[in-house]
């Protein structure tokens, strides 16, 4: 059987903090999933669909990554898929306390394992919310994002 994991989050935009993270996992598993989480009290600045495009677009290379929506619990996600693992970035201790609850509701839920690796530390300061509030801004972001994320930001921020 194939070995299976998931890269969940809002990807909201996808920056080189996640897809490193992604790189990573589709070395270590047969198919990486990345489930793009639907928060309805969450507005993005990016609608799902732009999200999926963008993360398509920077991952085709690796091979075995698939993208997809979900609306639910993402235990429920991985139920339906086969998926006994959960692969997250863990960018500094502040995401720890969050992430570990995370992982054990998740764990006493379903079963489904959580595995973290740790972030590049050139993108430990990284988050789509700065990413986006720099970009506003008119900072420099290039080396932060893919450039399609970077084209896609300028457009929407109405600068490209
Ligand atoms: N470096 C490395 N990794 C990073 C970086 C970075 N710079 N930035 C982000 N990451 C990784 C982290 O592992 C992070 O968890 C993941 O990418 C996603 O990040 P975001 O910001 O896009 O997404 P979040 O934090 O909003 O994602 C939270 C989830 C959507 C995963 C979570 O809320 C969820 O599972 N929701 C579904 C509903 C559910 O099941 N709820 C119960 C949970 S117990």
């Amino acid at each position: 059987p194939l070995r299976r994991a998931v890269c969940p989050g809002s990807f909201d935009p996808i920056t080189n903090g996640h897809l490193d993270i992604i790189a990573r996992a589709s070395k270590l598993y047969d198919v990486v999933h990345v489930a793009v989480m639907i928060n309805q009290s969450k507005k993005g600045l990016f609608e799902i669909e732009e999200r999926i495009d963008l993360i398509r677009q920077v991952t085709t290379e690796f091979g075995n990554v698939q993208v997809e929506s979900f609306h639910g619990l993402l235990v429920d996600f991985c139920k339906e898929r086969d998926i006994p693992a959960i692969v997250k970035g863990l960018r500094a201790v502040s995401d720890f306390d969050y992430e570990l609850q995370m992982a054990q509701m998740n764990n006493g839920l379903s079963g489904v394992e959580t595995l973290f690796v740790p972030t590049n530390p050139a993108y430990s300061f990284l988050s789509s919310s700065l990413v986006k509030e720099v970009a506003a801004w008119g900072g420099d972001i290039g080396h932060l994002v893919p450039p399609v994320v970077l084209e896609a930001l300028d457009k929407r921020l109405g600068k490209g």
